[in-house]
């Protein structure tokens, strides 16, 4: 009798999971399935895992593939299963490949192929909230979106678009999911997008996506003006889509928790915050060849001005930018003076100079130190006059962390998530007013050579 063993957490009972149980037990004679208990998804980092354990588990039977079900309670618990069992194969979907190859020594590994498409009538039976992504781009952040979305319950990338059919089918074939170069079809086959290509193509993009009726999560700087913005966030309230700026620390709970302690008063009326972020950019990267767009503010700018705007807020007096060019007139190090009625702040990025990235917010009874990567809050401290009294802080930052911000992208779909609390609309429009701002500075848009030809 040959006995095979697969684990999941089996949250929305969809096609995927159906198929794979049925593969499974196709494999042997006798097969038990671990379903993972809530608090074991917690410690791997899955958030947003809907279904309590019992129908999880109940949802696993009804396919009547499961001899047994068994639960998964910890890490490591699959090497002790496979000996207390006397299993022969241990199964997964390929989206696991090369992970449980440390099991070779004890039985036969096989992972299956995961199930590219999750169809919509299927879902619409069900009434299930799953949410089928489509990723437009194919650049590095958009291969960080896939392994941190698959740690998120309730979405599914299910394909990718990018007019170049060459990097299409590089990324389709990668990540096991559907390339498209018809960006029509690319929209029939999802729910929502998330867009991660060029800067300058955002708006376009965000903008056919919402008249597709796709809800939408776009990388930051969402759009470089603040008209655009607001054309599309009013579009996106107009028919009940949803509109998000993926600007990581917004969304990750080190950051939430540090901007708690900074306004519950304990450091007194904030009076300065300063934020740095630097980067050192290969020569030949995007960034520091696209001069239009690229350069150290369009590239870094949303980051170190997100805590100045969720500290002193929107209605800045003034902002003045000064920067370093490189050799080709892009911004190799940028810096924002920003003055508000109570208050100042920098904000500070590099593409081609390395400085200490370090977030500080002085109070007038102490300061909050949040050391590199402070982007990644993890870790943070509250000083005072007196300097042996420390505070400090630690929180989970999970992964790449982006799925913080996929989870509260769900979440804001499915109507469980109060509207823009983590980064506002008001926000993002005033960070593309900032954009919009600098470009016109360092007279990169129409405008800004208009302004320059008729001086
Ligand atoms: N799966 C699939 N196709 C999909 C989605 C999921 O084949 N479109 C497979 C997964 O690869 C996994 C199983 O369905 O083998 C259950 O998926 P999840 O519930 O997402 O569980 P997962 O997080 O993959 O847990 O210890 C837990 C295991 O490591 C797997």
């Amino acid at each position: 009798m040959v006995r095979v063993i697969t684990y999941g957490t089996f949250d929305l009972f969809h096609e995927g999971h159906y198929r794979l149980l049925e593969r499974a037990k196709a494999l042997g004679d006798y097969l038990i399935v671990g379903v993972t208990t809530d608090a074991y998804d917690k410690t791997r980092g899955k958030l947003n895992v809907i279904d309590p354990l019992p129908a999880r588990i109940e949802n696993v039977k009804k396919t009547g593939f499961a001899d047994e079900v068994i639960i998964e309670e910890a890490a490591g618990q699959k090497f002790n299963d496979i000996k207390k069992f006397h299993i022969d194969i241990f199964t997964v979907g390929s989206d696991w490949v090369g992970c449980f190859d440390y099991l070779k020594d004890y039985c036969q590994v096989i992972y299956l192929e995961r199930t590219k498409n999750i169809s919509s009538t299927m879902l619409r039976e069900q009434n299930s909230p799953i949410q089928r992504v489509g990723i437009i781009g194919t650049g590095r952040i958009a291969h960080r979106f896939i392994p941190e979305a698959k740690l998120v319950s309730g979405i599914t990338t299910q394909g990718v678009y990018n007019p170049h059919k060459e990097s299409t089918e590089r990324f389709a074939r990668k990540w096991e999911i559907n390339g498209y170069t018809d960006l029509e079809k690319f929209y029939e086959s999802i729910d929502s997008a998330y867009i991660a290509s060029p800067h300058e193509t955002h708006y376009s993009y965000i903008k056919s996506a919402l008249e597709h009726g796709k809800h939408v999560l776009c990388e930051k700087p969402m759009v470089l003006k603040r008209s655009q913005a607001e054309e599309l966030f009013s579009y996106a309230r107009e028919h009940g889509l949803v509109l998000f700026e993926g600007i990581k620390t917004a969304y990750c709970p080190g950051f939430g928790k540090l901007l708690g302690i900074a306004c519950s008063g304990s450091i007194g009326s904030i009076r300065n915050v300063e934020a740095c972020f630097t980067k050192l950019e290969s020569k030949n990267s995007r960034e520091m060849t696209d001069l239009t767009y690229g350069g150290s503010f369009t590239e870094l700018g949303s980051y170190v001005l997100l805590p100045i705007l969720k500290l002193f807020g929107e209605n800045f007096e003034t902002i003045n930018f000064e920067y370093i060019e490189g050799e080709n007139g892009l911004d190799l190090f940028t810096k924002a003076s920003v003055r508000y009625e109570t208050g100042m702040a920098a904000a500070t990025c590099g593409l081609g100079v390395k400085s200490e990235g370090r977030l500080l917010i002085a109070g007038t009874k102490g300061y909050i130190v949040v050391e590199a990567p402070w982007w990644k809050t993890r870790y943070f401290e509250v000083h005072y006059e007196n300097p042996e009294e420390v505070e400090k802080y630690s929180e989970r930052f999970l992964g790449d962390g982006l799925r913080y911000e996929i989870s509260d992208f769900l979440t804001m779909i499915n109507g469980t998530g109060k509207s823009g609390i983590k980064l506002t609309r008001r926000e993002s429009i005033v960070l593309a007013d900032v954009m919009e701002r600098f470009l016109r500075t360092c007279r990169r848009t129409r405008e800004g050579a208009s302004e320059r030809s008729s001086h």
